[in-house]
């Protein structure tokens, strides 16, 4: 007999996200991936300066609001064939290097971490057991006995008052939890101190941004951050140092906290390097320009179909015309007015909200698809594409990261392993050791080529006559995220975004071909249908951000519905 299982809202993600399941003997057979808030941006662009609608667009979503300036000035600059100044386009890449490094470790510690860490069982643990182990596996300094200790102790005055503070609520006990409690002690105090250092993320992104989230400091054409070597007031060796520093000790974090911890997990869950894959499609765009166009990059993008390592189709500059043709969404089972799947140049956004039917219209979030095909996208189908063509830093941080998990697990991992729950959790570390490994290279060419004595930051636009179409993508921390503009005479006739958790959390198409989250689900086990642990940790593994899915707005303001949260 199966179980129908409604989760809703999913907690400890951005927005809110439903999700359904029919469960028989133990597993998972069908699911559905539910947008149900209905908020956004995208209608009362159109009209507007061009020039303004980074400043919009960031207000899709409290996470990420970053990628959505990134993707919004890049899609103008590719309407106007503009370039920008190479100083501009290594400031905007440092950015974009410390929000993902900022917003991943947050992912991993405060949003996902405790789907797997039963933080009640640390309380069992010997703190100098957890510092041996420790020691053999990183020489983290923050890894001693009695910081162990003080963290048991901290968690004991919690459970002695009869609340467990932040950490109420989690499926302690539950027969998926697996973990020794010296482990579970251990990536609780990692969970504590990856509250510091996210934070050191974020001031960079603050320092260069003007302030985060929501930064101030890009322009269509380049970046407003003055750079003056002698001034106190503007960019100077100061604060260029006060950059590095931060991101040096982001880089010691995660390679001998977040790397180890995200190690062992996999070696203690050999299970799930084997659930969850789903989709098997990859996609994923070029990302950090390494000149003013957009020709080059230091992260590889294209697409793999199937799950075929062995052929990527590239996507390599801004204004890729295979990305380009490739893009559509589908809404046939989406709360909008018809049925279409279109171009995101052609499309247009019309609520329409029925009632919640599985078999018809069941959610907020439109369907992307790529050539008609459903794709995953995230930090795995970026470290899968940058492994199949080669690129040197991922492929060397992927087999390092096989290779120990192996040792721990006492198995030989192979990557077929990463198309999986654990695998997306693996991608998003492989992805952040490359990243902070970027970080010093492209905080060394911002220096380089400002002691050039270039201090460059702008290319004014100018709006010809008549109508340009452009896009803008970014590999933001989600994955592929792409806005699509249309202007007509200098302001924005219409305006699309089609954003990573759109991808992932889309409902099914006109085919009836489910999403990714939808089609990982399937197979999961389910322990305990009461309490649903292992659908959390697969949709965990995506990193929903459904604010971010869902930014459509009725422009009238008018109400479309209730909705109500079961
Ligand atoms: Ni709101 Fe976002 C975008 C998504 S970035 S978090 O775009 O999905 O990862
Ligand atoms: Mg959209």
């Amino acid at each position: 007999m199966s179980t129908h299982i409604t989760v809703d809202p999913v907690t400890r993600i951005e927005g809110h996200l439903r999700i359904d399941v029919e469960v028989d003997h133990g597993v998972v057979t069908k699911a559905w991936s539910s947008g149900q808030m209905f908020r956004g941006i995208e209608r009362i662009l159109q009209g507007r300066d061009p020039r303004d609608a980074w400043l919009f667009t960031q207000r899709f979503c409290g996470v990420c609001t970053t990628v959505h300036a990134i993707a919004s000035v890049r899609a103008v600059e590719d309407a106007l064939k503009l370039e920008i100044p190479l100083n501009a386009q290594y400031i905007r890449n440092l950015i974009v290097i410390a929000h993902a490094l900022h917003d991943h470790i947050v992912h991993f510690y405060q949003l996902s971490a405790l789907d797997w860490v039963d933080v009640v069982s640390a309380l069992k643990a010997d703190p100098a057991k957890t510092a041996t182990l420790a020691a053999s596996l990183s020489d983290w300094p923050g890894n001693s006995k009695p910081q162990f200790q003080a963290v048991k102790d901290r968690l004991a005055g919690f459970v002695a008052k009869g609340q467990l503070g932040i950490f109420t609520n989690g499926y302690w006990g539950h027969p998926a939890m697996k973990l020794a409690p010296e482990v579970n002690l251990l990536a609780v105090s990692h969970y504590l101190q990856a509250l510091d250092y996210q934070r050191k993320a974020n001031q960079v992104v603050a320092i260069l941004g003007g302030k985060t989230p929501n930064i101030q400091n890009l322009a269509v054409g380049g970046v407003a951050n003055a750079i003056n070597l002698d001034n106190d007031a503007t960019l100077n060796m100061t604060k260029l140092y006060q950059v590095k520093d931060l991101l040096d000790e982001m880089k010691g974090f995660i390679e001998q906290v977040y790397f180890v911890d995200v190690c062992a997990v996999a070696a203690m869950y050999p299970d799930w390097l084997k659930v969850g894959a789903g989709v098997t499609n990859y996609l994923s765009v070029p990302d950090l320009p390494l000149d003013g166009k957009g020709a080059t990059f230091d992260f590889p993008g294209g697409a793999i179909f199937k799950g075929d390592l062995s052929h990527v189709t590239p996507i390599t500059t801004f204004g890729d015309p295979y990305f380009q043709k490739n893009v559509s969404e589908s809404i046939a089972h989406a709360w909008y007015d018809g049925d279409w799947q279109k171009h995101p140049y052609e499309e247009d956004t019309v609520p329409k909200y029925s009632e919640y039917d599985a078999n018809g219209k069941y959610s907020w979030i439109k369907a992307p698809r790529f050539d008609g095909h459903v794709m995953q996208v995230g930090p795995l189908a970026q470290v899968l594409v940058g492994f199949a063509q080669g690129h040197e830093p991922t492929k060397r941080w992927a087999v390092k990261t096989l290779e120990t998990a192996g040792k721990l697990a006492g198995a030989t991992l192979t990557p077929a392993v990463l198309h999986s729950t654990l695998g997306r959790h693996a991608a998003r570390m492989i992805r952040c050791c490359v990243l902070s490994e970027l970080a010093s290279k492209h905080w060394t060419l911002l220096a380089e080529n400002i002691g050039k004595g270039d201090t460059t930051i702008f290319n004014e636009p100018v709006f010809p006559k008549g109508e340009q179409q452009g896009f803008g993508f970014h590999e933001a921390p989600r994955g592929t995220l792409s806005h699509w503009i249309v202007i007509e005479n200098g302001v924005i006739k219409n305006y699309q975004a089609v954003v990573p958790s759109t991808w992932n959390a889309g409902p099914r198409d006109a085919k009836n071909q489910p999403g990714p989250y939808e089609a990982s689900l399937v197979g999961n086990p389910v322990a305990d249908t009461e309490r649903p642990l292992e659908v959390i940790r697969t949709v965990h593994s995506f990193d929903p951000c459904i604010a971010c899915a869902i930014h459509t707005l009725d422009v009238e303001g008018r109400e479309v519905s209730r909705v109500r949260a079961l």
